[in-house]
């Protein structure tokens, strides 16, 4: 396998997959061969004379009997994994999933909250899904599960993680121009690993709390504190340098002051920075996360 099973339905799903794809073959072959022996067999250069025939009440009850006894295997074999993925056992442990553009948000039981998700291995965990905006769709390609994330709907999954790694989660469900940077990793822990993480009340460097909000309302899913070019303009020396922006269809240039950022944030569409497609939804903040947000960057020259 390209791709490791790393879950209790990771092995069930790819059984139920290689064997419809077994039949498919095999139903490929046959007819494959047929088509191929006709062709031959009643060439125009033969000069066949055609046939009339009348039915055939055996052949009638072959190509009805056989194609259905194979499809309702091929139900049962689905049916039998859709029920392993959807039956969820009673004791699990709950982490709530919201998916915004672009961005993952994990939070847990005690409140602890997360881009990247970190699991124990071998305990089954069920996962609640909502959308802060628009139509995503979470997917751990190792798990072989996905499901949709739905705005003001709340929709589930569960799984046990039985081997220690990280792995990728994808957004697969296209969410506007970010949709291919809407990635995270799923890191599953041994599970004494994973208590000693859970349970330790904040990180032991304490971040500033604009980098908190950044990370929280999945502001780096598009912009980076490092440099980088990604959907949006990096961060990092943003406060205080000259910006070329395009307001209202005419450029200028401004300095990115208190006023420039908080404007960016509650009115993003106001003056695009040139050369960045004018894609940023509006986000829900409140004065207070405006001022740590602006504190933060100034911090990042
Ligand atoms: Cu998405």
């Amino acid at each position: 396998m390209f791709i490791p099973e790393a879950s209790n339905s990771a092995l069930k799903v790819d059984s139920t997959f290689t064997s419809i794809l077994i039949i498919e073959v095999i139903l490929l072959a046959i007819v494959t061969s047929a088509m191929v022996f006709f062709v031959v067999r009643y060439n125009i250069r033969r000069k066949q004379k055609p046939e009339n025939i009348e039915g055939s009440m055996f052949l009638e009850i072959v190509w009805t009997v056989i194609p259905t006894l194979l499809v309702l295997v091929m139900f049962y074999l689905g049916w039998k994994s859709f029920d392993i993925i959807r039956r969820v056992p009673k004791e699990v442990m709950t982490i709530g999933v919201t998916a915004r553009q672009w961005s993952w948000l994990f939070s847990y039981e005690n409140g602890k909250q997360s881009n990247v998700l970190r699991v124990p291995m071998g305990q089954p965990v069920k996962m609640l899904l909502t959308s802060a905006d628009v139509l995503h769709s979470f997917y751990i390609p190792a798990f072989r599960i996905k499901e949709d994330c739905v705005p003001r709907m709340q929709t589930y999954m569960w799984f046990t993680a039985e081997e220690e790694g990280t792995y990728d989660i994808f957004c697969t469900e296209y969410c506007g121009l970010g949709h291919s940077g809407m990635l995270s990793k799923v890191i599953v822990m041994p599970e004494k690993e994973f208590a000693a993480w859970y349970g330790r009340a904040e990180e032991k460097v304490e971040k500033p709390a604009g980098q908190k909000i950044l990370e929280e309302k999945g502001c780096l899913g598009c912009h980076t504190t490092d440099g980088t070019r990604k959907i949006g303009p990096t961060f990092k020396g943003l406060y205080g340098s000259k910006v070329t922006v395009l307001t209202n269809g005419k450029e200028r240039v401004i300095t990115a002051d208190e006023k420039y950022i908080k404007r960016s944030v509650t009115d993003p569409g106001a003056d695009i920075v040139k050369g960045y497609p004018n894609i940023m939804p509006k986000l829900p903040v409140t004065n207070e996360e405006l001022e740590q947000i602006v504190e933060y960057l100034e911090t990042l020259k």
